[in-house]
C-alpha cells in the first residue's frame, strides 16, 4: 500500500483549496474569489485501492500585503513543507510570472521532494490563459505537468494517478471513515468566513474572523452561536450592515449550506464584536 503527504502549495487565489476539495471529492475547504481565504493547514483525505493520500492545503503565498496577518500565513506555509512525499506546485496561467511567483516557487525549488506542477483553471478560454507557456517551461523543475480545472473537475485522474505513483509505501495515516483534520467548529466557522468573504469588498474581508463558540445537536436540530471578530468598529457597523440585513445575509447563506451538507434544520446565531486581537489566535 502506498501513503503520505502531499502539500498544495502557490500563490494566493490560484485554486489550491478548489483543488483540494475536487481531489477528496467533498468540500473540506472552504474557497473565494478574494486572496487569503485559506488561513489554516487543512487536510483532505483520499482512498484508492493503491493506498491513501493526504492532500495538506495552505495558505497562499500573498508578497504584497505586509501585514501581521499575511507574516503568519507565510510562516504557516513553510512549517507545511517539512516532512512531506509530495509537492503539488498549482499555478494560475492568468497571471503573470513576476517577484510573487518567483518567491512562491523559491520556498520549493530546492526540497529534494517529488514535484508535480499544476496549471490550473484550465476551463477559462485560452485567450485569458495569457501565461500558460511561461509556466509549462518551468516543467524541468518538476517529475510531471498537468494542466486540468479544479473548479470542473476536468483531467483531474492523472492527477491522482501520478500522486499514487510518487508516494513511498507505507500505512494509512488516517482511519478509512476520517476524511480530515478540522473539527465541526472549524467547519462551521469556515462556512460563516466564506460567506462574508463573498459578500463585503476590500480590506473588510481581511479585518475579520469568525468563532463559534457552541453547537448543540439534537435529532432534528443543530443549534449554533458564534461570532464574527473584527478589528474596528468602522468595520463592525459594515459588517452588520442596515437593520442587520448585512450578518443576517451571511447567516442566511450559511445555514443553507450547512443544512444541504448535514440535513437537518440548523438555527444559527451569529453576533458581531469588535476583538483587535483575532490575528493573535490564528
Ligand atoms: N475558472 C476557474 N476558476 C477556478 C478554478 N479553481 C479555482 N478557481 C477559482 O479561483 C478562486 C480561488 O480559489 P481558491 O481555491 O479559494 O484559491 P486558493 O489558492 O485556495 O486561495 P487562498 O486560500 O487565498 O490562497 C475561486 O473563485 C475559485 O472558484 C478553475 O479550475 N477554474
Ligand atoms: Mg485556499
Amino acid at each position: 500500500m502506498k501513503s503520505g503527504f502531499v502539500v498544495i502549495v502557490g500563490r494566493s487565489n490560484v485554486g489550491k483549496s478548489t483543488l483540494l476539495n475536487t481531489l477528496v471529492g467533498t468540500k473540506i475547504a472552504a474557497t473565494s474569489f478574494r486572496a487569503q481565504m485559506t488561513r489554516h493547514i487543512i487536510h483532505g483525505v483520499m482512498n484508492t485501492p493503491d493506498g491513501q493520500a493526504v492532500f495538506v492545503d495552505t495558505p497562499g503565498v500573498l508578497k504584497a500585503k505586509k501585514s501581521k496577518l499575511t507574516a503568519k500565513l507565510l510562516h504557516k506555509v513553510e512549517g507545511a513543507l517539512s516532512d512531506i512525499d509530495v509537492i503539488i506546485y498549482v499555478v494560475d496561467p492568468t497571471k503573470e510570472i513576476g517577484d510573487e511567483e518567483r518567491h512562491t516557487f523559491g520556498l520549493i525549488r530546492n526540497i529534494q521532494t517529488p514535484k508535480i506542477l499544476v496549471i490550473n483553471k484550465s476551463d477559462l478560454h485560452e485567450e485569458n490563459r495569457k501565461y500558460q507557456l511561461d509556466y509549462q517551461f518551468w516543467g524541468n523543475d518538476f517529475n510531471e505537468v498537468l494542466t486540468l480545472s479544479a473548479l470542473k473537475g476536468s483531467h483531474i485522474q492523472p492527477l491522482r494517478d501520478r500522486v499514487m505513483e510518487l508516494l513511498p509505501e507505507g500505512d494509512p495515516l488516517y482511519p478509512e471513515n476520517q476524511l480530515t483534520n478540522i473539527d465541526n467548529y472549524f467547519w462551521i466557522a469556515e462556512i460563516v468566513r466564506e460567506k462574508a468573504f463573498s459578500i463585503f469588498e476590500k480590506e473588510v474581508p481581511y479585518s475579520l474572523n469568525v468563532e463559534i463558540d457552541s453547537v448543540e445537536e439534537t435529532e432534528d436540530l443543530i443549534r449554533i452561536e458564534g461570532k464574527i471578530l473584527t478589528n474596528d468598529e468602522r468595520y463592525k457597523k459594515m459588517i452588520i450592515g442596515k437593520g442587520a440585513n448585512k450578518v443576517k445575509e451571511i447567516g442566511q447563506m450559511a445555514r443553507k449550506e450547512l443544512e444541504q451538507s448535514t440535513n437537518k434544520k440548523v438555527y444559527l446565531g451569529l453576533e458581531v464584536e469588535v476583538d483587535k486581537h483575532w490575528v493573535e489566535r490564528i
